[in-house]
């Protein structure tokens, strides 16, 4: 297989470290496979996107190095709405109704030794906090190599990642088939790991997600005071699925993330958001009310406050997951689409958008969903520009 990069970086077998930030900041579990000769020696590029030919192959530029990542799905008990406010409407809300057990992708140094620190630069992971999972970086020709292991304490079910954007094969799809149960990486048990390789073509340069895709699952509720009188049943041949069970419930709980792949034309920026839009459902996770978050949070002030500055370059990285439609719109401020100029553009389950412009309109701004039942839900956070 002459393409095969995984087959190309593992035969040179040295590592150096690529980027480590020093000084308490993050260790990043960034690591490099020495260039080969002959993939640096590799022929000429394909033109960026194939452009004009919609059958042309999209290639893998190999540039011989290795992004290793070492990632780790934690549960921990997650307040939605810290302040226990909404800035916009005034609501109130009690702990007990905006806090679950939540389940997260969090990086870790190699062998998964402590949870890296936050990093909210251009270039950094974000705040590893868990929801959304690190920001996993690479280039145009790097093959990702991330190693993966489910310590979910409090549930205990098995989960995945499956990446989009990237080029992988079955043994590193991460998803889970009834008809195809045992796969490997599609439902990594509690205490497991696992290893999926992706490799970054020409085509995988943006924005995308990634998340849990595993088994269907579901969260045990309370007791029910008086027995139904007919349980429902599975149905023959379903025993492999519990009734009542979430598709990618694990995404519901918390265990997504954003994928960003950058190549030689991707402009140097000041700043970058990277916001997550999703929603949980007391039908599926019993102990939280209908919650219309960013990054794991809801309302003004809980939600991330992004901040920038006049002649700041600015990059927003967004993407949804879940079973709801969005509109993405930034108060005081247009952007360049595929549609021309726009403030509003709309993105659903597993899409993603990239925008870009330079900052000049200072104020203490609103980005939100334009669904005002998702405003309402908490789907909106604060953007503070300063001269
Ligand atoms: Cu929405």
């Amino acid at each position: 297989m002459p393409n095969d990069p995984t087959r190309e970086v593992s035969d040179s077998g040295r590592r150096t470290l690529i980027r480590t930030l020093m000084g308490g900041t993050a260790l990043a579990a960034l690591t490099a496979t020495a260039l080969p000769a002959a993939a640096a020696a590799a022929g000429p590029r394909p033109p960026a996107d194939n452009a004009g030919d919609p059958f042309a192959v999209d290639e893998f530029p190999s540039s011989g190095r290795v992004r290793e990542y070492w990632i780790q799905a934690d549960s921990f008990q997650h307040n939605t709405v810290p302040n226990g406010r909404d800035g916009l409407t005034g609501m109130r809300f009690m702990a007990d109704q905006t806090t679950y057990w939540a389940v997260g992708f969090r990086a870790y140094t190699p062998g998964w030794g402590r949870p890296l620190d936050a990093d909210l630069g251009p270039q950094g992971i974000g705040a590893n906090s868990g929801i959304p999972g690190p920001v996993i970086r690479a280039e145009v020709g790097d093959v990702i190599r991330l190693h993966f292991r489910n310590n979910d304490e409090h549930y205990k079910l098995p989960h995945s990642m499956h990446p989009h954007g990237v080029r992988y094969d079955r043994d590193n799809d991460g998803a889970w088939r009834a008809d195809d149960p045992d796969r490997p990486g599609t439902a990594v048990p509690y205490g497991s790991s696992y290893t999926y390789t992706w490799t970054c073509r020409r085509g995988s340069v943006g924005t995308w997600p990634y998340h849990d895709h595993s088994m269907p699952g579901s969260i045990p509720k309370p007791a029910p005071k008086a027995a139904p009188k007919s349980a429902p049943k599975a149905r023959s041949g379903a025993a492999a699925m519990p009734v009542g069970a979430v598709m990618e419930i694990g995404a519901e709980l918390g265990l997504f993330g954003i994928i960003a792949i950058t190549d030689e034309n991707t402009p140097p920026v000041d700043q970058e958001f990277v916001l997550f839009l999703h929603e949980a459902y007391p039908t599926d996770v019993p102990s939280l009310r209908k919650s219309d978050m960013v990054n794991g949070s809801a309302y003004i002030n809980n939600t991330p406050t992004c901040t920038a500055k006049t002649g700041d370059r600015v990059r927003w990285r967004i993407a949804a997951l879940g079973r709801e439609f969005h509109v993405f719109h930034i108060h005081g401020h247009i952007w360049r689409s595929h549609q021309g100029w726009v403030d509003s553009q709309i993105l659903g389950p597993s899409t993603a958008l990239t925008v870009e412009y330079t900052e000049d309109n200072p104020g203490d701004w609103l980005y939100h969903c334009h669904l005002s039942e998702h405003m309402m839900g908490g789907m909106v956070g604060r953007y503070l520009v300063t001269t």
